[in-house]
């Protein structure tokens, strides 16, 4: 396969690594400092893996290992791709070659998949060294199977006990590390001797909390689309003829919009938490974005920015409430749904919702409400990538200034340009931040199997000092665990980190957008970059130096 010159210099990087894992090290105890509701449920479903204490490495007299003797272990990537997914595996690898050389790593091809159907690779030293600090999955592939029955355990547990497995580390967002925990939780119960470690990986950024600085692929995510941002704001500046709708992923939080609207200052900059905190419709949003763009004409600039998260339409009060009786309405009658015709669909929904929301559903512009009804994922979730709400607001906006236009009120131009920036960063090169970062989180990983660890989530703290400072070790997975109800049933779930309306990045964001709305403050962030001075290669996300208080 030839390879790019960016190829071959990133796969010779040495990933820095927090000091702490270069020597000898000991496991300290902490206790939790706060614990989500519903613990008595979750107490009860998990009653082996309840209550564990947060691990910390820390320097080491003597070796604290149980295993001496190689160490098996196997790898599964799951759900969406996230830069530095390739790294964790590096890290896995490398670590348990330094407990033992004879160890191996197994890797399960497409997702859980490839657990439940035998469906395996061996991955040595030629293979890994192809694909350290490079972009994507495809060492083994992803899948967004959910793993959840004792079939499918039972299944794996098979090929596990055959290659000799001892640990199984499972990368993926709130809902993979869900199943990672529950699957820990079934093998301690039947003392299958595997132990089951998660990874946190997601570009939405909202697998986070007091304990997890930030999920994987976040980083070089945001700042792939904060580079093509800012080059549409280059371009726009220059032309000074087009509104950019620009969607950018994360399918529940707005995590990365702020991020990035942090990082290029754009001219509105849309946070479905604060739409759904203030309650507005999906008309308050229109009127914001017009009053805007009216203001901006009136000074003579026809052109701007508008980041809008993906999954915005979720976060609108009324919709939101509309989609979860939609969900529970298509998981029972899924079959029956899938027969009927699909020019009958959107008629038979009408008919077959409470009449609340029946009349909501029924206003609804067609197209959206032919997109609410396509299929959700395997966890149940509305796919909102597949929804089009950039080309939404478009529609609804020059509406409403063609209005305005009539009455008078408006005497701009507008001409508009639809984006959605999503899969384009998902497997982009690891910047430094996340190469580090995932290279130390697979390291990790090894090393709390190594100590006879299960139910936890590799952890690395404290990233935005220098990465020598970093501090690793393991949050047992129940404590960020809540109920909340999935295809029409409460279930144990990772509670999702949104934007925190109180939190610093939010409030640095607001205290800036009016300026940023009117007058023209764009920064353009650029590429990447990957070798060169530290302050321009080894930035951690902005969103979190700012909770840090390290950027005000
Ligand atoms: P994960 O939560 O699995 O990391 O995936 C996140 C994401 O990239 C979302 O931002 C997006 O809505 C979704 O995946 C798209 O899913 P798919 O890859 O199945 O199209």
């Amino acid at each position: 396969m030839k390879k790019s010159a960016l190829q071959i210099a990133r796969t010779s990087y040495e990933p820095k690594i927090p000091k702490i894992l270069k020597g000898v090290v000991e496991i300290q105890e902490n206790k939790i400092a706060k614990l989500n509701s519903d613990q008595i449920e979750i107490k009860k479903l998990f009653p082996n893996t309840y209550g564990l204490p947060v691990l910390q490495f820390v320097e080491g007299i003597k070796k604290h290992t149980h295993y001496s003797d190689p160490i098996n272990v196997g790898v599964i990537l799951s759900g969406g791709q996230a830069p530095g997914g390739h790294n964790v595996i590096a890290g896995l690898f490398d670590s348990i070659k330094s407990i033992n050389s004879s160890s191996r790593l197994y890797g399960f091809l497409m997702g859980p998949d490839g657990l439940i159907n035998h469906k395996y690779k061996e991955l040595t030293k030629n293979i890994i060294d192809e694909y350290r600090n490079v972009g994507g999955f495809d060492i083994i592939g992803s899948g967004r199977t959910k793993l959840e029955s004792k079939e499918q355990f039972d299944e794996g547990l098979k090929i596990l006990k055959k290659l000799n497995i001892k640990g199984l580390v499972i990368v993926g967002g709130d809902d993979s590390n869900t199943n990672a925990c529950v699957l820990a939780e079934y093998y301690k119960q039947i003392s299958a001797n595997i132990q089951v470690i998660g990874c946190p990986k997601t570009i939405d950024g909202d697998l986070k909390n007091e304990m997890i600085e930030t999920s994987f692929g976040f980083d070089t995510a945001c700042k792939v689309y904060s580079e093509m941002i800012g080059n549409i704001q280059k371009d726009c500046n220059s032309s000074r003829k087009y509104w950019h709708f620009i969607k950018l992923m994360g399918r529940s939080a707005s995590h990365i919009a702020l991020e990035c609207a942090l990082q290029v200052q754009p001219n509105i900059c849309i946070i479905s938490e604060e739409v759904m905190a203030k309650n507005q419709s999906l008309d308050d949003i229109v009127q914001n974005i017009t009053d805007i763009i009216i203001k901006r004409a009136n000074k003579g600039y026809n052109f701007g920015t508008i980041l809008i998260p993906e999954g915005l339409i979720e976060f609108i009060p009324t919709i939101k409430v509309l989609i979860n009786e939609l969900n529970e309405y298509l998981t029972h009658h899924e079959v029956e749904f899938k027969c009927i015709e699909f020019s009958k669909q959107r008629d038979h929904i009408i008919n077959n919702l409470s009449k609340k929301n029946s009349a909501i559903y029924k206003n609804l512009p067609e197209t959206l409400s032919r997109q609410l009804i396509l299929d959700r994922d395997p966890h149940g979730n509305i796919q909102v990538s597949l929804i089009e709400t950039e080309k939404l607001l478009v529609e609804m906006t020059k509406e409403r200034l063609i209005k305005m236009a009539k009455s008078g009120e408006y005497t701009g131009k507008f001409t508009a340009l639809t984006h959605f920036f999503g899969y384009e960063g998902r497997c982009a090169y690891p910047s430094n931040y996340d190469s580090n970062y995932c290279y130390s989180l697979g390291y990790v990983a090894a090393k709390l199997i190594n100590n006879k660890k299960t139910g936890y989530m590799s952890a690395i703290f404290n990233t935005t000092a220098p990465t020598s400072e970093w501090i690793a070790g393991g949050i047992p997975i129940t404590t960020m665990m809540n109920m909340e109800r999935r295809h029409g049933e409460m279930k144990p779930v990772i509670k999702k980190a949104l934007v925190k309306l109180d939190g610093a990045p939010f409030q640095l964001f607001i205290s800036q957008r009016d300026k940023w709305a009117i007058s023209t403050n764009y920064i353009y962030p650029g590429p990447i970059q990957y070798f060169g001075p530290s302050e321009i290669c080894d930035q951690p996300p902005k969103t979190l130096q700012i909770e840090k208080g390290e950027i005000r």
